[in-house]
């Protein structure tokens, strides 16, 4: 039912505009039947884990999908750039964005490295060139980039920073699988890029992850790093961890990667669907991904824009999740604001990360969302936006108690 007063909104007692809850994430599934014939070799050959014959398959046909020499599977992507900062020999201090998921730097200070945030650009939500280059001091070894929605993260202005300066550069592609940077599929990029195929994104193995590098040195390093036992020994590296990828994330994964074109497919028509009726939003964009290069869209972003007259971000939060749209905060908020960033940064200046923390918001884009369904939430949207300051006002009135 399409909503035409402010009653028949969840918030403010109507009935939620849908009777099962809509995640954000991919959450897609094989089909059972695949499921349980890839699962039942794992158990005829009783081998789980160790680089058995399904992680090798998976790095084969990820190498082959992204043109890339060396796909290393990992148990998550957290991991993967714990490892890829060994590989790299980082030291010192390392530029990150804070408007990123804690994964990203979180795994730099469990390698024993520095995070030092910079601002990103307003309009790619990415690193650039220009907000990377006064962070650069004596004691930066890396610049690790986020492909942040799936898009390239300034890849070209960034190589040549870094070149000019001899850093390393490495990317977070955890958004990023089956994009591209123009012709070139991400996976490409900088020395090393770690990809996520935890349950929500477009291809899951449940956890998992992998690294990509077209460097035979840094590969070698990478495999041995990742596993702790000296039988998987290529490189002299020091230390070492448990970092493999199990049978089962494998076979979840290959069955994952059987099914992208058609998950891309699906996330494009939703995605379609979204950006054509956002023309009438008021005061909501939909970032557009349809630019340049190939694209995943497993996302969908919207911001709110910065006008007492719009609706505020929260409150849309607050409003889509009462009908059963679970809108995110992603990112919320930086990772400079999150411990232990907050109590060790000191006082820093990311205004542009400041602001998309606080007017980003992720709705629904997966398996779970028809066409039916995909009007429906901007059905909501539309009324939200159409009616944005009786809407902040009555809830701001109902939180003060008046
Ligand atoms: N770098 C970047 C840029 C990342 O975005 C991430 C992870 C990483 C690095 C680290 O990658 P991994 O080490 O995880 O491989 C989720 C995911 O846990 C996380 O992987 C992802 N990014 C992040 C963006 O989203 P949470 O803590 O917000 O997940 P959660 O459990 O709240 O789930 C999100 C929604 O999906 C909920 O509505 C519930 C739904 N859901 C979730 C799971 C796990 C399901 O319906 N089924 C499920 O199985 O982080």
């Amino acid at each position: 039912m399409i909503k035409t007063t402010l009653e028949q909104l969840a918030i403010f007692g109507g009935k939620p505009a849908f009777e099962e809850e809509l995640p954000v994430g991919q959450v897609n599934l094989p089909p059972w039947e695949d499921f349980e014939r890839m699962f039942s070799g794992i158990f005829e050959r009783g081998y789980y884990t160790n680089h058995g014959p399904l992680v090798a398959r998976l790095e084969s046909r990820i190498a082959d999908t992204l043109g890339v020499r060396h796909a290393i599977c990992m148990t998550n992507c957290t991991i993967a750039l714990m490892v890829a900062a060994r590989a790299l020999e980082l030291r010192g201090e390392v530029i990150v964005p804070a408007f990123t998921f804690p994964g990203t730097v979180q795994a730099l200070t469990w390698a024993g490295l520095e995070p030092v945030f910079a601002d990103v650009d307003p309009h790619t939500h990415t690193l650039s060139a220009a907000t990377v280059a006064p962070h650069i001091g004596p004691r930066t070894s890396a610049v690790l980039g986020v492909h942040l929605w799936g898009q390239p993260c300034d890849p070209d202005q960034l190589q040549s920073l870094c070149d000019e300066s001899g850093l390393v550069l490495f990317f977070d592609a955890a958004h990023a699988f089956g994009c591209s940077h123009r012709e070139r599929m991400i996976g490409n990029l900088g020395k090393m890029e770690a990809f996520s195929f935890h349950a929500t994104k477009i291809i899951s193995g449940a956890e998992g992850g992998c690294l990509t590098t077209n460097d035979d040195e840094l590969a070698k390093r990478a495999r041995t790093i990742r596993n702790f036992h000296n039988a998987e020994t290529f490189a002299n590296v020091g230390l070492r961890i448990n970092g493999k990828m199990s049978e089962a994330q494998a076979a979840m994964a290959l069955l994952s990667l059987d099914q992208y074109d058609s998950n891309c497919k699906h996330n494009r028509s939703i995605f379609d669907i979204y950006r054509a009726r956002s023309q009438d939003w008021s005061g909501v964009r939909l970032r557009d991904f349809s630019g340049h290069g190939t694209h995943n869209f497993q996302y969908a972003v919207l911001e709110t824009a910065n006008d007492p007259d719009a609706i505020e971000r929260d409150v849309l939060v607050e409003l889509l999740r009462g009908e059963n749209i679970l809108a995110r905060r992603y990112f919320y908020p930086g990772v400079h604001r999150l411990s232990p960033y907050v109590e060790s940064a000191g006082p820093i200046s990311l205004p542009v990360t400041e602001a998309l923390c606080e007017h980003t918001v992720q709705i629904p884009l997966g398996p779970c969302v028809t066409e039916r369904i995909a009007h429906g939430i901007c059905d909501v949207i539309e009324f939200a936006t159409g009616n944005a300051p009786t809407i902040n006002q009555r809830l701001a009135r109902e939180r003060s108690g008046d």
